[in-house]
């Protein structure tokens, strides 16, 4: 038996990193029948004991515990009560947002982040595609980031801005790409490494939306040190089961929210809400307590 790192899945098949090679992987049996449940058992990140069967093919025989993850409510109907797994054991995310095509928004942002804090991952805001756009337009919600002690970068890869810091915080850690399709991870993914690494495709013109160009989830190998995973971009982001990442985020309005006269209070139309008197005083900015109460209601 080997230990391995799952560096990417596939339709039941795993490529394992072990130290005889790169070994491609099935289940063992067992694991396979609770993969059938889970919406996602094995992830991008794993360790894994491995059972070297032939040439390079292997068996995963049991996933090793995990130190941190990123993961979201499952996407439609049927997997809405389940947890998928982005990818795991994890340092920390750059969570990517196009300036411009596709739009991001505040409350996206405090998703990303509260799912980072949930899962025990330090997030790093990066807003990309500073060429499409005058930088006052994003500076209002980068400050805001950064005053909440967030590292927040400015990427184009069409520049070439912000790569190099881009590659400094890399440093032998192993991060995630995270965010929606289009926003520009596999790019960025190539601008690190110099060369077309993977696949980008152009966001649609009339919708603004990604195309869903990368659809698993990759580790790649930086030759500085270090390791990336670049992710298929997200359609929706709906939290799992994050509310300890929500406290986190909004610690200042929780610690408001004791002085609320009822316990159970919503801060939506109580008397004696601490939280709406702040609002009202000015010392709440509006945008973050409607990203609060949305995070808070669902
Ligand atoms: N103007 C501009 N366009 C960019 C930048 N970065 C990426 N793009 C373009 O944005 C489009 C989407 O880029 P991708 O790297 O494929 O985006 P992705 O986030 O990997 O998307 P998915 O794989 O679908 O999740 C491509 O047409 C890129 O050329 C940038 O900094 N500036
Ligand atoms: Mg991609
Ligand atoms: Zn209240």
């Amino acid at each position: 038996m080997i230990q391995g790192l799952v560096m990417n899945t596939q339709k039941g098949l795993y490529n394992v990193k072990t130290e005889v090679g790169l070994l491609k992987c099935k289940l063992r049996g067992k694991l396979f029948k609770e993969q059938q449940t889970t919406k996602t058992l094995v992830v991008v990140g794993d360790k894994v004991l491995v059972e070297h069967l032939h040439g390079d093919q292997g068996l995963i025989l049991e996933i090793c515990a995990r130190k941190s993850k990123l993961s979201r409510r499952g996407a439609g109907k049927k997997g809405k009560h389940l947890e998928q797994l982005i990818a795991v054991n994890i340092d920390q995310a750059i969570l990517v947002f196009a300036a411009k095509n596709p739009p991001y928004n505040r409350n996206l942002i405090d998703r990303y982040i509260a799912a980072c804090e949930a899962g025990g991952i330090e997030p790093i805001v990066c807003i990309n595609k500073t060429d499409l756009i005058e930088l006052v337009e994003v500076q209002i919600d980068v400050e805001y980031y950064r005053q909440l002690g967030y590292i927040v970068i400015y990427t184009s890869t069409l520049t070439g801005e912000g790569i190099a810091p881009l590659s400094h915080l890399l440093k032998d850690k192993l991060t995630v790409f995270s965010g929606s399709s289009g926003v520009g991870k596999s790019s960025l993914v190539n601008a690190l490494f110099e060369r077309e690494l993977t696949q980008t495709g152009a966001v649609g013109e009339t919708t603004h939306k990604g195309r869903h160009t990368t659809t698993s989830a990759q580790i790649y190998e930086l030759p500085t040190g270090g390791m990336i995973v670049d992710t298929p971009g997200m359609r929706e982001f709906g939290l799992f089961d994050a509310a300890e990442g929500v406290r986190n985020l909004f610690s200042d309005i929780e610690k408001l929210a004791i002085n609320c006269k009822f316990s159970n209070c919503t801060h939506s139309h109580e008397p004696g809400c601490a939280v709406k008197r702040a609002l009202d005083e000015g010392d709440i900015d509006p945008q973050r307590y409607e990203s609060y109460q949305k995070l808070n209601s669902k």
